[in-house]
């Protein structure tokens, strides 16, 4: 299978901003923002979709949240609140097939998000 981008910018091969990494999460800023703060927390493990994540991964979706949480505390947007968003196939507005988490904020959100 080839690389999906997300795996080109957890091996530098495409540039990205990036404001967190660790041994199994990486978070970089969404190339076209739909909020002030648009950032996506990728496990750098490739799941295509939220349906092919085994229940034995409880702890790698648990420190995903975790991740995006500890961040919106640290740029202090927190307090205020944010939204976090899996885009799941085709229904859900997936565009990319390796699993990531939308952290949105920075200013009030309407409705929807696609
Ligand atoms: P989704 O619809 O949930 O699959 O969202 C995929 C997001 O990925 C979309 O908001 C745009 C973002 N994206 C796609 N390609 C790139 C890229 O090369 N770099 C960055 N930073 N974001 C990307």
């Amino acid at each position: 299978m080839s690389d999906s981008i997300f795996e080109k910018i957890i091996k530098r091969q495409i540039p990205a901003d990036i404001v967190f990494e660790n041994d199994d999460i990486i978070a970089f800023r969404d190339i076209s923002p739909q909020a002030p703060v648009h950032v996506l927390f990728v496990p750098k493990r490739r799941f295509d979709t939220l349906n092919d994540v085994p229940d034995n991964e409880a702890l790698l979706l648990g420190n995903l949240l975790l991740a995006a949480q500890a961040y919106a505390k640290s740029i202090g947007i927190a307090e205020n609140g944010y939204r976090l968003v899996m885009n799941c196939n085709s229904h859900g507005g997936q565009t990319v097939f390796h699993i990531h988490m939308h952290l949105l904020g920075g200013a009030p959100l309407t409705g929807g998000f696609a």
